[in-house]
């Protein structure tokens, strides 16, 4: 079934049997109080803000039988896949990885701030992709699991635009997946730093990708249900 939904720059297509909803880092480090996000010296607001239109579409997602993928940044608790100049630099700004938190050690497995927020908990037969960097294909089975499930287009959101969003947008792109970032289901700390990265995406004809939001994803699903 071909889903039709408004874009920039142009509509997006999609086959709900091809396509999944790639959820990035939607972690407590980043969106709850305490966290990896808040210890950079950040205001959480804009990343919780994310945790209601992004409950929606997944529900939609899983409604319409699409693939969901989830991914979580983080690693090993003796941080041995974690590259000292990674560490070396979060340490400078307060949050050092691995650093004991309120909700755990900063960053790392199996910690309760590491793991995803409880609104948009993955179901057993979502993958949870775990990944030592901020891109989500860089040491991860990704791109194995997608192509697997013969995956062509991805529906991007999750936390922050700028940095694993982008970045994940931009391997993606290099490796023939066509995208759509959702912008009201993805946000920086800094709205600037947010509004450069989608600009960036839909820029130059699609460069990287689509850009659209909740209402018109919903809407083009809606239609097609
Ligand atoms: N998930 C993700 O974007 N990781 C970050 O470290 N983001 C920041 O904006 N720091």
């Amino acid at each position: 079934m071909t889903v039709k939904v408004e874009a920039l720059p142009y509509p997006f297509e999609f086959e709900l049997s091809s396509t999944a909803l790639l959820i990035i880092d939607m972690q407590r480090d980043f969106c709850a109080p305490g966290g990896f996000g808040e210890k950079l010296g950040n205001d959480i607001t804009l990343t919780r803000n994310v945790i209601a239109p992004l409950q929606q579409v997944l529900q939609a997602a899983r409604d319409a039988g699409m693939f969901v993928i989830h991914t979580r940044e983080g690693h090993r608790p003796d941080l041995s896949d974690c590259p000292p100049s990674k560490l070396a630099r979060s340490k400078r700004q307060g949050a050092g990885i691995g650093d004991v938190g309120p909700m755990g050690r900063i960053l790392i497995r199996g910690e309760y701030g590491h793991d995803i927020v409880d609104e948009l908990k993955p179901l057993p037969n979502e993958p949870v992709v775990d990944k030592p960097g901020k891109g989500a294909f860089y040491q991860t089975d990704l791109d194995v699991i997608l192509r697997t499930k013969g995956i062509k287009s991805l529906i991007v959101s999750g936390v922050t635009t700028h940095v694993c969003v982008h970045t994940t947008i931009r391997e993606a792109n290099d490796r023939g997946y066509e995208c759509l970032l959702l912008e009201d289901c993805s946000a920086a700390f800094d709205p600037r730093d947010h509004e450069a990265a989608v600009r960036m995406t839909h820029q130059q004809g699609g460069i990287f990708g689509w850009v659209s939001d909740s209402k018109k994803l919903l809407e083009a699903l809606k239609a097609k249900a």
